[in-house]
């Protein structure tokens, strides 16, 4: 039987276990990311591992999310991470050098190699042919360290792409599509895989746009076969060297497949406020608009750009819309400002913002009051925007900027003849925003400089022998990391500081949760289906855990809020009956008997709600190694114990 691309990759940097879905299995990475959000606690998990220098290939710390500095907070943080970098053998890619997952994808990624990042969108270097995998910042700090990545072995789903796009639909397009037809739970537990004809059309930063929003189906990662067109990416990268070919084996099997006829797709949008509630720009109709956002590492590249300069050339932003551009990278930049796009976009009215992530994550340009905003982004979440009642739709570049000149949604076909943008034969080459570390047997000269943001990982503790606690909170379905552990400008400076930042947790849904767990002092979550979809943020687990939650319960978890969950020590339950979410209510008095020795032998477990007087089954299906984590109060004790 033959492999997919990604079981190649997989079999060729497997360390545990074997490819059969569902089972537990170990992966050697070669490259690890991190962006400073995340960063910051992934290096001082690092730190505390005890490693002295990074055994990966290569790893890369971006500034890209935090670069609003209103305070101390966020300036202290990255001097942090540069001297943390330096000092370990670790790149460090300077703020103004732009987005983690464009410059990674631009200068650093590889085909058929495998990298993880602390950032749920590292699944856009599978459009360079990598195996590329969001996770949480202790396990992006082990990969570091040399240790290997766990995942459960996904199924394969292949999107089958026959013919090509009709002019003005555009990678975004696809993507809404498959959201529209897997949803933001359907790609749990999977890789997709994109192949057929249409591939061949897609450059590498379309093909980039595509695995990046793979992010919002929760699936594993998404990756396209390596071929001539990615050759000519990295060729013009001046990296051609690292080129190799992949592709499925004819007889390669899938557990799914989807088709897709490009030639039938027209502009979409993702409404308000789920990227899988897609409408054809026509169906939702002419309806003013207030706010357009372009940017974000889905829709940031030279191409997106370059077309948006095209469409608003020589005209006039809308007198009712506010347009905000963010480069994706530095290289995107300055490419723009050389050729004169970039004074085509000013001319037009475009407010330039520096290369990061910026409004994306809610560091700045949230929206007037209910506003519509149009964003070329990949998250449309409740309140992500920094406006607890805007309107958030996701858009493609084109669709993005002819809305932005008539103050409406508008379909870019309306627009004429198709602007016709070829990627350059050569990108503009300048890695001088990337610090190399230093060599091994200088180390010791390089102090770490922390500022007073900066607090230790918050205390854990073994799993107890039983839980006696109260359900805290009880939340519905699809409860993302923003509802958990919000972000914005306000709250991201906090990133490092876990006592600070908790008293924001899940105050998005239920303003006086931090006070009544800490009051609790232990305590349970109850939630629905698909919890904690989103980020890789693992401040959604560390939260809680400071909190005092001990366990949450929930119908079905996404896969790296889970394992979040399990690395820091808070045990994921599931209804074996989902019915039975319906029986548990806030401020029920829930106890685990003996749950330590249940665990320990993989027994039943069940969670007697004393204030019903019932009884309810619950599963926990953790491996060896995760049931391992847990008993010793999370991933950081437990490496310490097995480094011992
Ligand atoms: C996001 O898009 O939500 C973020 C901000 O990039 C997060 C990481 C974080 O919360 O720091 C992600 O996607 O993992
Ligand atoms: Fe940054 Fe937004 Fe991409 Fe997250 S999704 S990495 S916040 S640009």
């Amino acid at each position: 039987m033959g492999y997919t691309i990604a079981q190649k990759i997989i079999k060729e940097h497997l360390l545990s276990g074997e490819m059969k879905v569902g089972t537990d299995i170990g992966l050697k990475i070669d490259q690890t990311l991190t962006q400073d959000a995340t960063g910051t606690m992934a290096y001082l998990e690092f730190e505390a591992i005890g490693v002295p220098r990074v055994k990966t290939e290569k790893s890369v710390a971006y500034i890209d999310h935090n670069t609003l500095q209103t305070g101390f907070e966020n300036a202290d943080d990255h001097r942090f991470i540069q001297t943390v970098a330096k000092k370990h053998g670790i790149w460090f890619s300077r703020p103004g050098n732009g987005i983690c997952h464009q410059v990674h994808l631009e200068r650093f990624g590889i085909p058929g190699k495998t990298l993880i990042g602390s950032d749920s969108h590292t699944p856009t270097g599978g459009g360079i042919g990598m195996l590329a995998m969001g996770a949480g910042g202790l396990d992006v700090a082990v990969a570091m360290g040399g240790g290997a990545y766990y995942i459960t072995m996904p199924k394969m789903v292949r999107v089958n792409l026959l013919g090509k796009l009709s002019p003005w639909v555009s990678a975004k397009d696809i993507i809404l599509e498959v959201l529209r037809i897997m949803s933001v739970k359907g790609g749990v537990g999977k890789i997709i895989e994109y192949a057929g004809e249409g591939v061949k059309t897609l450059t590498v930063p379309e093909r980039a746009t595509i695995t990046n929003m793979g992010a919002e189906l929760g699936a594993t990662t998404s990756i396209f076969p390596s071929d001539d067109v990615t050759r000519e990416f990295l060729k013009a990268q001046g990296r051609e060297e690292v080129w190799k070919e992949l592709k499925s084996d004819e007889d390669a099997v899938y557990d799914e497949e989807i088709t897709i006829d490009l030639s039938k797709l027209a502009p979409m949008a993702a409404c308000p406020h789920s990227p899988d509630n897609v409408k054809t720009i026509e169906e939702i109709g002419p309806q003013k608009i207030d706010q357009v956002c372009i940017g974000s590492c889905t829709n940031s590249s030279y191409l997106d750009l370059m077309r948006v300069a095209a469409i608003l050339k020589g005209k006039t932003v809308h007198p009712g819309v506010s347009l905000a551009i963010a480069p994706g990278s530095k290289q995107v930049y300055n490419m723009l400002a050389l050729n004169g796009a970039l004074g085509d976009l000013i001319g037009a009215g475009a407010r330039i913002l520096e290369c990061a992530c910026g409004p994306c994550i809610g560091m700045g340009q949230s929206p007037n009051s209910a506003g519509i905003s149009l964003r070329t982004f990949n998250r449309n979440f409740l309140g992500r925007s920094g406006t607890k009642d805007g309107q958030i739709y996701l858009v493609s570049p084109e669709t993005a900027a002819a809305s932005a000149l008539t103050g409406v949604f508008t379909d870019p076909r309306t627009l004429g003849d198709a602007v016709e943008i070829k990627l350059p034969e050569k990108f503009l080459i300048n890695d001088n925003m990337v610090v190399e570390p230093i060599k091994e047997s200088k180390m010791d000269e390089v102090e770490v400089l922390r500022g007073p943001n900066i607090k230790p990982f918050p205390k854990t503790s073994p799993l107890d022998g039983s839980i006696d606690a109260s359900c805290s909170l009880k939340v519905g379905d699809n409860i993302t990391t923003d509802h958990i552990m919000p972000a914005g400008a306000k709250i991201l400076p906090l990133r490092s500081n876990i006592p600070a930042i908790s008293q924001h947790c899940f105050t998005v849904c239920d303003k006086d949760f931090p006070q009544r767990a800490l009051e609790l002092g232990k305590s349970v979550i109850v939630g629905g289906s698909n919890y904690g979809q989103g980020s890789s943020r693992e401040h959604a687990a560390l939260a809680p855990l400071y909190l005092g939650v001990k366990a949450v319960l929930v119908k079905s978890f996404a896969r790296i809020h889970r394992a979040n969950l399990i690395n820091a020590g808070i045990l994921p339950l599931t209804f074996v009956n989902a019915d039975d979410y319906d029986r548990i209510d806030q401020g029920d008095e829930l106890v685990i008997e003996n749950v330590r020795a249940k665990v320990t032998n993989g027994e039943p477990i069940v969670v007697k709600d004393v204030t019903k007087g019932i009884e309810i089954a619950v599963d926990c299906d953790l491996t060896e190694r995760t049931r391992d984590i847990i008993l010793a109060g999370g991933l950081l004790d437990y490496t310490r114990e097995s480094n011992k």
